[in-house]
């Protein structure tokens, strides 16, 4: 594993004119034959070889122009297939043969077998595992399918684009041929070949084509897919609606496998899925699983032309598709759902994923410059900062000129493969807004911190904001320059109602937004009559964190009156901090913990006023978690303070709440059918944060178990059982709802996984023991990433005081897990791995437990390039 860097990004020498593909499919002997028409470039070299792409492949047959080609004009390796002496200009065409092995193949990347069928995931760099080619995402072409397989056993034959036809091929055998006629590059190939069942639906575009729909599964499991079809025609509208864009071949199609190393993907005309974000009824699903279908099979389809019409140049451009098209499944989830809820979802998920990782080793920019291991930056700050990069060019563009922007790089970019110098210049001309300095937010890794300060001149009506920002060092990048940075800011008076300032100056301020692009900038805001209580950084426009001291008293004004609802839950939440912040630091010195009143008067009332939607006033009970606090402490962490303050506080709101809880508890009920719609679910969310509530306020199990008793979805049942397991591990209750959870569920793997993931989350320094004895529970697969995050990833990522024992047993555990996940899956093993990106703020004596775990997996011997490259940034 070499260091590729952007800076070497280099044109190929030869143009791929079109793919032709056979495969005969054998599960341990499938050949690939594969047909490539390419021409040398004008004005490359003359004389250049062409070097195609492998991994772990062998040469069966190599053909020029039809003709075998003699020994002396080629070189094949694993690796590379090299070919001289070809033409100067002329098209020229390889005929390339390869067997492959799909059964042995456990990196889950190329073809490979699950649950009986074919299926494969070329997303990076796998399709270099089923064919030497030029794997690299600015190399397109249209592709021609052909798949030849028993038909018994393969009644279905997939690849991308539209059907040709199909036959009979020889005793027992079929074909099919399928065309994609839009240039793709090879990361969007993909095939799939079995038995499955299938459901299926049409979808008018807005130019009136009939698209045909079909999302496949598991025979028996069509009734579950009926929640993933319905989200796919709402996304299907919403693009069109809002985006303007419409799907441009006669089929679309879903296949849920059940064997996958990510969320979905999005190949052209015919996306594979984790079944994890396809399968959804209401016995199976919590609520939120259904967000995550809704989200997931949206974001795949909006690929297609966040992605697929326009793919990137080079995978340094990967925020390129991932960051636009996380920010428009964001944006589709908030318009289908409630918009401040789903904010603060957004930033939750953002602060507790990506602001760590931008904290950590692992901190890298939204726009890479170098990397060892592609398949380590499909990374949150990726994914989620480029989604939060994006938000704030439309937020400084404005609705108008954003929308003008985005359908100028349509246009000007559809069928190519470009750049976020492409994507920045479409914003450029289309608001004449100069976006230089913007650009950094592409360049720069790390969270700016902003420190703000406020002063009120009652005698001139005027209120002076002084700001500051301050990018911290990163790995690589030790000085940083400041950033464009959108503020909404807002300005509230002692009624509640909002001050319309007269006049700012020092900052550009327009629609509520402040521009704070100098190191340190004041802003005065003039013709305020009162003392105004101020909202910075409203619905979270910039991904900053903010140091702004405000009084418990102001904090709680807003909480009661800002007009944004997310802006409310940040004053509660700023609210809660200092009060769990201390708790850790009482609990670490063995001092009691107390609360301060107007913070939990506050939430108390949050909680109980009716005006507020459910599914926020249930946000606003869930406090910030123990990794949120571990955060915000920053170093010399001791997980078990952290845990045992905030259980403290838990308590002292619980029982100063109770009264307000249980009405919640008897009053927050769903009639009816049971819907997934966000209505529902949040009535079912407020009810569940009550619940856990009263069971802090009470000293037994008996009303979580009565909960599980009664539950009739998955949301409830797997609430209760999470405090049973979470709050009464030990009690006779909590054994017999696991065990009778388990015996329901056995046959259903999705939520065998929450089963494992719910024991594996069980505060203290005992779960180790119970991981290891699940790990030999004839329910658990070491082979099935699902079950492996179910268990090893809940463990690591979600439980603190377990994998963080004082004594480090919980690290060691990781080592020896991480080097056997990675003798067969080096992307899962990566991925996992990346659970101890913080252990630098640890305590001392838990981070050289820490890191001696790390060493011990540097030390092993023959390490995958996923697992080095994540190791080494780790220590260093
Ligand atoms: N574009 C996809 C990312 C992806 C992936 C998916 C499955 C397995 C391996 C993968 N490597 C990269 C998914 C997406 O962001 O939509
Ligand atoms: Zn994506």
């Amino acid at each position: 594993g070499q260091v590729i860097h952007l800076a070497d990004y280099r044109p190929t020498d030869f143009v791929l004119e079109r793919v032709d593909l056979t495969f005969e499919l054998d599960p341990t002997e499938t050949k690939v034959e594969a047909r490539l028409i390419f021409h040398r470039r004008p004005g490359a070299d003359p004389t250049a070889p062409i070097v195609l792409d492998g991994d772990e492949l062998t040469l069966s047959g190599l053909l020029f122009d039809q003709v075998e080609l003699e020994a002396s004009r080629y070189d094949a390796t694993p690796e590379s297939l090299t070919v001289r002496d070809l033409p100067e200009s002329a098209p020229f065409e390889l005929t390339i043969t390869t067997i492959i092995n799909p059964e042995a193949n456990t990196q889950l990347m190329g073809l490979y077998r699950t649950g009986g069928i074919y299926c494969t995931q070329c997303e990076a760099e796998g399709f270099r595992r089923i064919t030497y080619f030029p794997d690299r995402p600015d190399v397109l072409a249209p592709f021609t399918v052909n798949i030849i397989a028993d038909k018994d056993a393969n009644p279905l034959l997939l690849s991308n684009g539209n059907f040709l036809g199909g036959a009979g091929y020889g005793p027992g055998k079929h074909f099919a041929a399928w065309f994609d006629p839009h240039p793709k590059p090879s990361y969007l190939f993909a095939l799939v070949a079995g038995d499955l069942g299938v459901v299926e639906d049409t979808f008018t575009t807005m130019s009136g084509r009939e698209v045909v729909l079909k999302i496949y599964v598991e025979h028996g499991k069509e009734p579950r897919a009926a929640y993933a079809m319905d989200a796919l025609k709402r996304s299907m509208k919403w693009d069109e609606e809002v985006f303007g864009r419409e799907y441009d071949l006669d089929i679309f199609m879903i296949v849920a496998v059940s064997d996958f190393n990510m969320g979905a993907m999005e190949n052209k005309g015919l996306n594979i899925f984790n079944d994890k974000y396809v399968l959804a009824d209401p016995e199976i699903a919590t609520d939120a699983d259904y967000a995550n279908i809704e989200t997931i099979i949206a974001h795949e389809y909006f690929h297609n032309w966040t992605g697929n019409r326009i793919t990137c140049r080079d995978w340094f451009q990967l925020c390129l598709k991932e960051g636009l098209t996380v920010y428009r499944d964001h944006e589709f989830s908030s318009d289908q759902r409630s918009r401040p809820v789903k904010r603060i979802a957004e930033v939750r998920h953002l602060k507790s994923e990506q602001f760590p990782e931008d904290s950590g080793p692992l901190a890298h920019p939204v726009r890479p410059t170098k990397y060892r291991e592609i398949n380590n930056f499909y990374t949150t700050t990726v994914y989620e900062k480029g989604s939060e990069v994006t938000r704030m060019i439309a937020t400084l563009l404005g609705k108008d000129s954003f929308k003008k922007g985005m359908d100028l790089y349509f246009d000007r970019h559809d069928g190519q493969a470009v750049t976020i110098e492409d994507f920045v210049k479409c914003f450029e001309e289309a608001s004449g807004r100069d976006l230089a300095q913007f650009s950094l937010w592409y360049h720069q890794a790390g969270t700016p911190l902003v420190t703000a300060s406020g002063s009120y001149d009652a005698a001139a009506a005027s209120f002076t904001l002084s700001l500051e920002q301050m990018t911290p060092a990163t790995p690589g990048q030790p000085d940083k320059e400041p950033m464009h940075i959108p503020l909404s800011v807002a300005l509230f008076g002692e009624n509640g109602g909002k001050i319309e300032p007269t006049l700012v100056e020092g900052a550009e301020y327009a629609g509520e937004v402040l521009h704070l692009t100098g190191r340190t900038q004041t802003a005065v805001f003039h013709g305020v009559g009162s003392r105004p209580v101020v909202s910075i950084n409203r619905s979270f426009s910039a991904p900053i964190n903010l140091h702004f001291d405000q009084s418990p008293a102001d904090l709680a004004h807003l909480a009661r009156h800002e007009t944004d609802h997310f802006a409310r839950w940040q004053a509660l939440t700023d609210l809660a901090l200092p009060n769990l912040l201390k708790a850790a630091r009482d609990a670490r010195e063995g001092k009691p913990v107390v609360c301060e009143a107007t913070f939990v008067e506050t939430l108390i009332a949050a909680a109980a006023d009716e005006s507020l939607e459910p599914a926020f006033r249930a946000q606003a009970l869930a406090l910030p978690s123990e990794s949120d606090i571990a955060r915000e402490l920053g170093s010399n962490n001791d997980p078990d303070a952290i845990h045992a303050g905030r259980q403290a506080i838990l308590k002292q709101i619980a029982d100063a709440g109770r009264d307000v809880f249980a009405t919640l508890y008897a009053t927050m009920t769903t009639s009816g059918d049971f819907s997934p719609d966000a209505k529902n679910a949040g009535l079912r969310a407020l009810r569940n944060a009550a619940l856990t509530y009263l069971s802090h306020a009470e000293e037994t199990p008996v009303r979580a178990k009565a909960a599980f008793d009664a539950a009739n979805n998955m949301t409830d049942l797997s609430h209760a059982l999470t405090i049973l397991a979470h709050r009464f591990s030990d009690s006779a209750e909590t054994s017999e709802a696991l065990a009778t959870f388990r015996d329901r569920f056995a046959e259903n793997a999705l939520v065998i996984d929450k089963w494992f993931a719910i024991q594996a989350g069980i505060p203290g320094a005992k779960t180790l023991d119970r991981v290891r004895t699940l790990m030999d529970n004839p329910l658990f697969s070491r082979t099935n990433p699902n079950r492996m995050r179910s268990l090893v990833g809940s463990f690591a990522f979600s439980n603190p005081t377990g994998f963080g024992r004082a004594d480090g047993e919980g690290y060691r555990f990781l080592a020896s897990q991480i080097l056997d996940i990675d003798g067969r899956n080096p992307q899962l093993a990566a991925r996992i791995l990346t659970s101890m990106r913080s252990w630098r703020s640890l305590e001392p004596a838990r981070a050289d437990h820490a890191r001696a775990a790390l060493l011990e997996i540097e030390r092993a011997p023959a390490l995958s390039t996923d697992v080095r490259d994540i190791v080494e940034r780790t220590l260093k």
